[in-house]
């Protein structure tokens, strides 16, 4: 079959994105749009939820917004049901919503260890079950899993999100192994650090208005030598979510401005 740009078309699909109402997941849901798809995402509370539809309507795009926590099955099985009823069966999910607790492992407790956990790597794993059916019925699926740095590397203050992050690269190849073959692909993103109210703590402003030590550390340690903005990962979203990757599966692709890549600078 010859190539066409129409590979990477998302017309007519529906497309659940997971806490998206702003940051990555509003900028990923966007580039659905662009491409075509219908729109629907959830946030925990109403609140969130109007605000994002406002976003989405400046944006000039119709999305559907629903309350549903990611961690609560039965509120997931709602939203995927009005989801079906209102646009129709879910082709692609990302699986986007996810907190993070910067705290030094022993100073952690076990319940906010637990509440990482289940945001960030049970609330995919809720997501999935509940969509997967429905695409086992069409005949194809895609699922994308939001992973991170921290599904490779750890840091000081992290071990419950990189458990979960870890564990969410596992989650994406288990999915694509047990439902491969019902044409379901299901692959990862890696952002590297990108700049959204989730990395803002790391970015603010020291007193003297120098940048934080971590801003700097950042970009000493990313070839591109700059944090990423969330567009960065709307062309990866929309090729995982599209036609042009049918063949790709369980795979985390990285989009780290190289981090990954590199051992980082010499001293001087
Ligand atoms: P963000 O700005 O904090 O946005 C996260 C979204 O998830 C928010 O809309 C949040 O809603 C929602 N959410 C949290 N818990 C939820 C739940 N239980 N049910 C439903 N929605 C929930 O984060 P972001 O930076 O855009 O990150 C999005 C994803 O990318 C996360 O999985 C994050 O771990 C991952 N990631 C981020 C970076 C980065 O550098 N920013 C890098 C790698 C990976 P509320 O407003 O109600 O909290
Ligand atoms: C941190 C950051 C990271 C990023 C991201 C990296 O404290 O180190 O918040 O975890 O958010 O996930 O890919």
């Amino acid at each position: 079959m010859t190539f066409e740009m129409n590979s990477f078309s998302l017309k007519g699909k529906v497309a659940l994105v997971t806490g998206a109402s702003y940051g990555i997941g509003f900028a990923i849901a966007t580039a659905f749009a662009a491409a075509g798809a219908k729109i629907a995402f959830n946030d925990r509370n109403e609140e969130a939820v109007q605000k994002g539809l406002a976003s989405y309507k400046e944006a000039g795009i119709e999305a559907q917004g629903y309350v549903a926590d990611v961690t609560d099955e039965t509120q997931v099985s709602s939203l995927v049901n009005n989801i079906e009823r209102d646009l129709g069966g879910v082709d692609i999910l990302v699986n986007n919503a996810g907190i993070i607790k910067r705290i030094p492992m022993l100073e952690m407790s076990a319940a906010d260890f637990r509440q990482v956990i289940d945001v960030d790597l049970n609330g995919p794993f809720i997501v999935s079950k509940a969509v997967i059916p429905g695409m086992i019925e069409k005949g194809h699926g895609k699922i994308i899993n939001i992973c991170s740095m921290m599904s490779e590397l750890g840091r000081e203050t992290v071990s419950a999100y990189a458990a979960a992050k870890g564990g969410l690269k596992m989650l994406t190849r288990n999915i694509c192994s047990e439902y491969g073959e019902a044409n379901i692909q299901c692959n990862g993103i890696g952002p590297g650090y990108i700049a959204t109210p989730q990395t803002a703590p790391l970015r603010e402003r020291q007193a003297d208005g120098s940048r934080h030590p971590f801003d700097q550390f950042i970009i000493a340690k990313t070839p591109a030598a700059r944090w990423g903005t969330t567009e960065d990962l709307q062309g990866p979203a929309v090729f995982l979510a599209s036609d042009a990757s049918d063949f790709v599966n369980g795979h985390v692709l990285y989009v780290d401005g190289g981090i990954l890549a590199y051992i980082g600078k010499q001293p001087e």
